[in-house]
């Protein structure tokens, strides 16, 4: 504590009250924390009386099963994988070699995108820990893990109370040989609007710093000079670019004049330009049928030859897998899949589906579809334990409205639980209906994280105003916006393909001011400095770098689970069960906090109410009795 004080720079500068201590709780955050222990059974005692920490989104309960894992040969170091190139020769290399690959290469996409959009992107670190060995000797063929980005980083720390860097790095000692891969908004990061420069430069450096390999970067509006500074980012950082077009549309019709073949080749042009490594067409709605991949595919292929081409899509409406199996026969270098029991719906295509139905042919992934079926296996019993946030307690099939309505995957789950758990089940089908109309009034806009949620907010206030667009372009002058979509008329996402909708546009400003140009451009470097030292006055000198980078990206959420950690300790070390629901009475839950270091607990029992509104929990930490005392606020 006094080391603590002395260190202080407040009190070292002199003048310091009586409620010096008061303000800087930091001091009582010891660098060495000897009570890990005690904050866990604080943790435990507190879900076991006031209940979960974390929100639950349905009644579903966690199962009691502990996935089994399959066999991994612990004794001998994982095989050589395609990371050994990027290390070795670099991010030019790497493209190289990725594009004379004879078969097909796959991003399994599991780790992210998979559980993002089935589960509401809460799988914890714990799980994907315990099977990352077997990743790291069995599913050697990848192209890339994605397990990082999007909207990881901050349910992470919102909801999992765990740190997305630790993730990161603890991932990266496990599985030292297949490439990993993030998912970048662009001049947004890892969050929902432009931040400074600075932020996203520094952001990249240290997620490379951390592990991390390839940078999907996207603009949700493919507004270009917000793509261009992602791509300086994590190249800059030594990672591979891989920029993408956000697609929307059909291109293999005729009458959709917007987002055709022209379009897309002009982007996909700009990004080669500008130097991408590799290009990714993104189809976050699953609307790339078939036919269209195959166009789209040989059309690039035949005017960017020397470039990987990467397709990412959703399986929302059942033709997932055909679609990937039209891209890569178009000449796709990689494709994006998620393992079987974490596919389909509004997730990946199946891996294993397009693992089996390219074996024995010119595009044979090369992985084997028994250690497919083996991680399958764990991730089937894995996701068991999510119950409580399966989409599938509402989505019971794949849906082929998505051609009409353009809704990404991610946000198709979120609608529909939304709609579902206030008992508005018809309510669904007029917002997805509403959906439509509201893209178009705002311009016709590629439709993804924040873009897709100005197009969401904008529909559920047509529907709860009883609006239609007539309704919509007459009024718009007296009605009060959706801050989203204000927002996005006055510039502060970028700028649309073919500009604003007017008069639209005019009307719903009123006047507000409007940003010119790239966002980014405008807003003043964040000092770190500063932000580290109110971190540091608050929680003491054990604040990392990434910590400050946390907070410059989410400056709340990142106060809370600091403070949720030096409350509650370690929570990532419980399995996610206990973590979810706490233990049950007489069970025995083992920790393990580090090598070599790991407890075990026995829950006892709950006592009665006491009259200060409290409850003492008994447990036998490591065969001896302790207790805490919990305030009940239920
Ligand atoms: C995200 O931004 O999180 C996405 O997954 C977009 O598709
Ligand atoms: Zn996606």
């Amino acid at each position: 504590f006094l080391l603590n004080v002395l260190q202080n720079d407040t009190f070292l500068k002199g003048s310091v009250d009586t409620y010096f201590i008061d303000e800087n709780p930091g001091l009582f955050h010891f660098a060495a924390s000897q009570n890990r222990a005690q904050k866990l059974l604080h943790y435990l005692g507190n879900v076991m009386v006031n209940g979960p920490s974390t929100p639950l989104g349905t009644t579903l309960k966690p199962t009691e099963v502990v996935p089994s894992l399959p066999p991994v040969p612990v004794a001998i170091p994982p095989p050589p994988a395609l990371r050994d190139v990027l290390l070795r020769d670099g991010p030019e290399a790497f493209a190289k070699k990725v594009r004379e690959n004879k078969g097909l290469m796959l991003m399994d996409t599991t780790f992210r995108d998979a559980h993002q959009s089935l589960l509401a992107t809460r799988v914890r670190t714990y799980d994907l820990k315990r099977i990352a060995p077997f990743c790291a000797h069995s599913m050697t063929p990848l192209y890339s893990l994605e397990n990082w980005g999007g909207a990881t980083f901050d349910v992470a720390l919102r909801f999992l109370h765990e740190c997305p860097w630790d993730r990161l790095r603890e991932l990266r000692k496990l599985i030292p040989n297949i490439p990993f891969q993030m998912l970048l908004r662009g001049a947004n990061a890892v969050g929902y609007t432009n931040y400074p420069d600075n932020v996203v430069f520094k952001f990249c450096d240290l997620a490379v710093k951390n592990g991390m390999d390839i940078f999907r970067i996207f603009d949700s509006l493919n507004y270009l000079p917000n793509i261009i500074v992602g791509m300086e980012a994590s190249g800059k950082a030594g990672g591979v670019v891989e920029a993408a077009i956000s697609y929307t549309g059909n291109v293999s019709d005729p009458e959709k004049k917007k987002y055709n073949l022209e379009y897309y080749t002009k982007l996909a042009g700009e990004l080669v330009k500008a130097g991408t490594h590799v290009l990714c067409i993104k189809d976050m709605a699953g609307l790339l049928k078939p036919q269209a991949a195959k166009l789209l595919v040989s059309t690039l292929k035949d005017k960017y030859p020397d470039v990987p081409i990467h397709v990412h899509t959703h399986d929302t409406s059942g033709a997932g897998v055909a679609a990937m199996l039209a891209a890569a026969q178009a000449g796709a270098d990689v494709v994006d899949v998620a393992v079987d029991s974490m596919s389909g719906l509004t997730s990946q295509p199946s891996m294993g589906a397009v693992v089996a139905s390219l074996e024995q042919t010119e595009l044979d992934t090369g992985l084997d579809l028994d250690n497919v079926t083996a991680y399958s296996a764990y991730w089937e019993q894995a996701r068991n334990l999510y119950g409580p946030f399966e989409c599938t307690a509402t989505m019971k099939s794949g849906n082929a409205d998505i051609y009409k309505n353009e809704i990404p995957g991610g946000q198709y789950t979120n609608l529909q639980f939304q709609a579902f758990s206030l008992g508005l089940a018809d309510q669904f089908e007029e917002i997805k209906k509403m959906y439509s109309v509201a893209n178009i009034l705002l311009g016709d806009l590629p439709k993804v994280t924040p873009s897709s949620k100005v197009v969401g907010d904008m529909a559920q206030f047509m529907v709860q105003n009883k609006l239609t667009a007539e309704l919509v372009q007459e009024k718009a002058s007296e009605l009060s916006f959706p801050s989203s979509v204000v927002e996005y008329f006055q510039g502060y996402l970028g700028e649309p393909p073919g500009g604003y909708p007017e008069p639209l546009r005019t009307k719903v400003l009123k006047g507000a001011q409007k940003i010119e140009g790239r966002p980014g451009a405008s807003l003043p470097p964040l000092d770190f400095e500063e932000i580290r030292d109110e971190l540091q006055d608050k929680y003491g000198s054990g604040v990392t770098e990434e910590d400050v980078m946390s907070a410059a990206l989410y400056p709340k959420v990142t106060d809370e689970y600091l403070d949720f950690k030096g409350k509650y300790g370690p929570v990532d070390k419980l399995d996610t069960k206990t973590f979810l629901v706490g233990p049950k009475i007489a069970s025995e839950t083992e920790v393990s906090l580090e090598k070599g270091k790991s407890l075990s607990i026995v829950t006892l029992a709950v006592g009665d109410l006491s009259a200060t509104g409290t409850r003492e929990v008994f447990f036998e930490l490591n065969g001896q009795l302790r207790s805490v005392r919990i305030k009940d606020t239920e």
